[in-house]
């Protein structure tokens, strides 16, 4: 898979990152970062040295994106929606919130609509 994004679920800008992947369906590995421990901070600042997430690796174009709202350009200009292509979670109660946060912590469960 060619999308990676490093991100903690607890963080606010890596839930805008995470809803742009999941809106349009996006493929991509969630790389769970917790900068609690010093062998994965010191991992992660060796990817980005500024040290924040969320953090969206490409190899495809073999680049890095860092900030929540230049991933997201980053994805609409490279990774459009198919037509058509919206996402859920499957047993996941109504509420676009309760939808992500389910998305979150069970990306397996997801389903395209
Ligand atoms: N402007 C950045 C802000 C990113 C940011 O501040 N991320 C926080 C988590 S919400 C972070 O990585 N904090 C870790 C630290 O500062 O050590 C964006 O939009 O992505």
């Amino acid at each position: 898979m060619s999308l990676t994004l490093y991100y903690h679920p607890l963080s606010s800008f890596c839930m805008k990152a995470l809803m742009a992947l999941y809106e349009n369906a996006t493929p991509f590995t969630p790389h769970l970062v917790d900068l609690g421990g010093a062998a994965q901070r010191a991992k992660f600042i060796e990817l980005w040295p500024a040290g924040k997430f969320p953090v969206l690796r490409d190899d495809a174009r073999d680049r890095k994106v860092p900030e929540s709202s230049i991933i997201i350009e980053y994805l609409l200009q490279h990774y459009p929606a198919p037509q058509g292509a919206h996402c859920a979670v499957s047993g996941a109660r109504t509420g676009f919130g309760r939808t992500i946060l389910a998305a979150m912590s069970a990306p397996q469960n997801l389903v395209r609509l």
